[in-house]
């Protein structure tokens, strides 16, 4: 079969060198391979909220809809029950995700949406130019915040776990990592949360966060784990990196139940 052409021919308007074009090369590179074992272009389909991360949109030639600020989850549940078979890809940033749309995130784990969310966590929102989301250090200052964030992060991977969201990632925004959690995950039905370390390399820049991270497949990490899972997702606490900080990335936590799309039936 040969394989359908997954770019448009919309120039991407990201800022030169930020972490959203490997996203974008991944993700384009996982579908193709997807099609190449088998699978139809038709078969796919993308969701987005707003924000820097949602002009991946515009970039892959894939049918979906560019949704609103935090409502990209509850869009694609109802692209879900319109046509079960579909497999959803939704984007988001972490303003889109953890803040406007924490709600809707909170239940799309908890009815096990058989989907893959991905989040883009450049701990601000980009593209309003840099404010701070739910997910920033203490003492980050912008012009709204000009006191610095007085509030601790919250710790996206824990709340999935705690919400026993069935397949929950984290991994640096680096192509061959993406694409290896993704194939990961296209095995497991469910709803699949994977996150993305992507600095923002303006408004929020890399502070060297790979050089703190390791994977936890090379620990013997159990997924199916709850007590350990928990335990590796609050390694991290999205605050300030120290020097000894340790970023588990990879799948913490997968869990086989029924899907929401099963229950309804
Ligand atoms: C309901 C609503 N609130 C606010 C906005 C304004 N807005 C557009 S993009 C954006 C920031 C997006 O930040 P994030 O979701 O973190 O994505 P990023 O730009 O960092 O990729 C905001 C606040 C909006 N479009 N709609
Ligand atoms: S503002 Fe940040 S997230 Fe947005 S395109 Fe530029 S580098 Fe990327």
């Amino acid at each position: 079969m040969t394989t359908p052409n997954l770019s448009t021919t919309i120039k991407p308007t990201w800022c030169p060198g930020c972490y959203n074009f490997q996203i974008f090369a991944a993700f384009k590179n996982h579908i193709e391979k997807e099609i190449k074992r088998g699978k139809r272009k038709d078969d796919f389909a993308m969701v987005t909220g707003i924000g820097c991360h949602a002009k991946i949109y515009d970039y892959v030639n894939l049918n979906g809809i560019n949704s609103l600020h935090g409502r990209g989850l509850p869009t694609a549940l109802g692209m879900k029950v319109g046509n079960p078979k579909l497999n959803i890809f939704g984007f988001a940033g972490d303003g889109d995700a953890y803040c406007e749309g924490i709600e809707h995130l909170i239940h799309a784990a908890r009815y096990n949406v058989d989907m893959t969310f991905i989040v883009h966590n450049n701990q601000v929102f980009a593209l309003t130019v840099g404010q701070p989301t739910a997910v920033t250090e203490i003492g980050f200052a912008d012009k709204t915040t000009p006191r610095g964030v007085a509030n601790p992060p919250l710790n996206p991977i824990e709340l999935m776990i705690s919400l026993r969201a069935s397949f929950v990632a984290r991994v640096f925004a680096d192509v061959k990592q993406i694409e290896d959690v993704l194939k990961e995950a296209s095995k497991h039905r469910g709803f699949k949360f994977i996150e993305i370390i992507q600095p923002c390399i303006i408004f929020h820049p890399d502070v060297n966060y790979k050089k703190h991270t390791y994977f936890l497949k090379d620990k013997k990490h159990n997924p199916k784990n709850l007590d350990s899972a928990i335990k590796r997702a609050r390694e991290f606490d999205y605050n300030k990196l120290a020097p000894k900080t340790r970023i588990p990335l990879g799948v913490f936590y997968v869990e086989k139940k029924a899907t929401f799309e099963e229950k309804i039936k």
